[in-house]
């Protein structure tokens, strides 16, 4: 059994719905169990600055698959929810991406482990905080919640807890 934790995010429309379908999906792989689950944050868009709004959340997940195996799993679902490669870091209806696998580390164009960017985001970084305080990232030999206390207060303090919007009655 692999422990994993994936970063999903969405800024389209509806928003939670494509976090919910996506968890729902990977939940129905039969190698694929959902073991933990953040809140769900709103975040400011980082690196293209000029779009909605993200969902943000991380998932832990026990599979029986190889990193590359559930690379192609993710990618399949991102498919089937409608993704479609715009240009880098545009708008998306669902992202999914392996952000730790075991202690593996790859440097292949397709996948990158640990997650190259994820120690400088803020968006990743409290989600995963949430659930895994504790965890290394292999090649900064550091626990989350250390990597968390290096982030900038102002990238933290824009990460926000986010509730489902209540409808009329
Ligand atoms: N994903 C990106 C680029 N920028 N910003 C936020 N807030 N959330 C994301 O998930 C995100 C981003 C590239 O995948
Ligand atoms: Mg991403
Ligand atoms: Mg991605």
């Amino acid at each position: 059994m692999n422990k994993t934790f994936i970063g999903l995010g969405s800024n389209i429309e509806p928003r939670k719905q494509y976090l919910d379908q996506a968890i729902e999906k990977l939940n129905n792989q039969p190698h694929i169990h959902v073991t933990k689950m953040s809140s769900v944050y709103e975040t400011p868009p980082v690196g293209y600055i000029d779009q909605r709004p993200f969902l943000n959340m991380v998932v832990e997940l026990e599979v029986k698959l190889e990193s590359l195996q559930l690379l192609a799993v993710c990618q399949q679902i991102e498919t089937d929810l409608d993704r479609k490669r715009t240009f880098e870091n545009g708008p998306r209806t669902i992202d999914l991406d392996i952000l730790l696998f075991n202690d593996e580390y790859r440097d292949l164009d397709s996948l990158q482990l640990p997650h190259p960017r994820m120690v400088e985001r803020a968006f990743v970084l409290v989600p995963l905080c949430e659930i895994a305080p504790n965890q290394i990232v292999p090649t900064t030999d550091k626990a989350i919640e250390e990597l968390l206390l290096d982030l900038p207060k102002e990238d933290i303090q824009e990460i926000i807890r986010w509730e489902e919007p209540r409808h009329k009655a």
